[in-house]
C-alpha cells in the first residue's frame, strides 16, 4: 500500500516569523494516515525543522556536488546536516528558468540517494507538447533519463511528480482524467525501468492548481497518491484543509 503524500511547495515565499507562524498553526492539526510536507526555501529549513513534530520538512533544490567552488548552491550535505528528510528535483520552473536538463536531474537524484534525501522528482509537458500530442514522448524521455542508473532501495523514499506546466500557477487543473491518464502512464515508464512490483510502490504526486476543492476527485484515481502544492499550501488553514482531505 502507498502511504498518500501532500508535499506544500512554498517557492519563493515566505519569512522566517512567517514560516514559524505556520508551523505552530499545522501542528497538532495533521493526519497521521499521510505524509504531510513543506518544501521551504533553504535559509528557513532549519527553523522549521526545529518546531516540526508530525510535519515533514523539505527543501526545494539541491546541487549534485558534496562542496565546493558554486556560488548560491547548496549541497546534499549541507541537507543532510539541516536534517530534512526530502527534496524537490527537476522543478518546472528550474528546467525553465536555470536551464537544468534531464542529465542534471539525474545526477541529482543519484546524489539525494546517496545521501538518504527523498527526492520528489518532477516531470510534465508543457502546454504546446500537449497540443501537439507529444505528452508521452515527453513524459517518457524525462522519466527514462531521470533514473537512467539509479537504484532503488525503498521504493517509499522515492517520489514523482506529474505537473503539466500549463496547470502551474494558472488555476487550470488538469481534468481528474487527464491527470490519471497520464500518472499510470508514468507508473508504466516506471514498471518498465524497475519492474512492476517497484512500480507499485512508488508514490506518484499530481501538482498544479491542486486546490482544497480538487484534492479529493484528484485522489481517488487509482495511479494519484497525493499531491505538490504550490499556492494553495501557503496558507496553514488551506494546508491543514488539502492533508485532512487527503487523508
Ligand atoms: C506546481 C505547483 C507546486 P501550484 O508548481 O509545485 O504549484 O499549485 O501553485 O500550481
Amino acid at each position: 500500500m502507498r502511504k498518500p503524500m501532500l508535499a506544500g511547495n512554498w517557492k519563493m515565499n515566505k519569512t522566517r516569523d512567517e514560516a514559524i507562524q505556520f508551523v505552530l498553526a499545522v501542528e497538532g492539526n495533521l493526519p497521521a494516515s499521510i505524509d504531510c510536507v513543506v518544501c521551504a526555501p533553504a535559509i528557513i529549513l532549519r527553523d522549521i525543522v526545529k518546531r516540526a513534530e508530525t510535519l515533514k520538512v523539505g527543501a526545494q533544490n539541491m546541487n549534485e556536488n558534496e562542496s565546493g567552488a558554486y556560488t548560491g548552491e547548496i549541497s546534499p550535505v549541507m541537507l543532510k546536516d539541516t536534517q530534512v528528510e526530502y527534496v524537490i528535483l527537476g522543478h518546472s520552473e528550474r528546467r525553465a528558468y536555470y536551464n537544468e536538463t534531464n542529465e542534471k536531474i539525474n545526477a541529482k537524484i543519484k546524489k539525494a540517494l546517496e545521501f538518504e534525501l527523498k527526492p520528489i522528482v518532477c516531470v510534465g509537458e508543457v502546454l504546446e507538447e500537449r497540443e501537439t500530442g507529444k505528452t508521452y514522448d515527453v513524459l517518457k524521455e524525462q522519466v527514462v533519463k531521470a533514473f537512467d542508473g539509479v537504484t532503488i532501495k525503498n521504493p517509499a523514499d522515492v517520489i514523482i511528480a506529474y505537473e503539466p506546466v500549463w496547470a502551474i500557477g494558472t488555476g487550470k487543473t488538469a481534468t481528474t482524467e487527464v491527470a490519471e491518464d497520464a500518472c499510470k502512464f508514468i507508473r508504466g515508464v516506471l514498471a518498465d525501468i524497475f519492474g512492476k512490483a517497484v512500480a507499485d510502490e512508488l508514490r506518484i504526486l499530481y501538482g498544479g492548481s491542486m486546490k482544497p476543492s480538487n484534492v479529493g476527485e484528484l485522489m481517488s484515481e487509482p495511479d494519484i497518491d497525493g499531491g505538490l502544492v504550490g499556492g494553495a499550501s501557503l496558507k496553514a488553514d488551506s494546508f491543514i484543509e488539502l492533508c485532512t482531505t487527503a487523508a
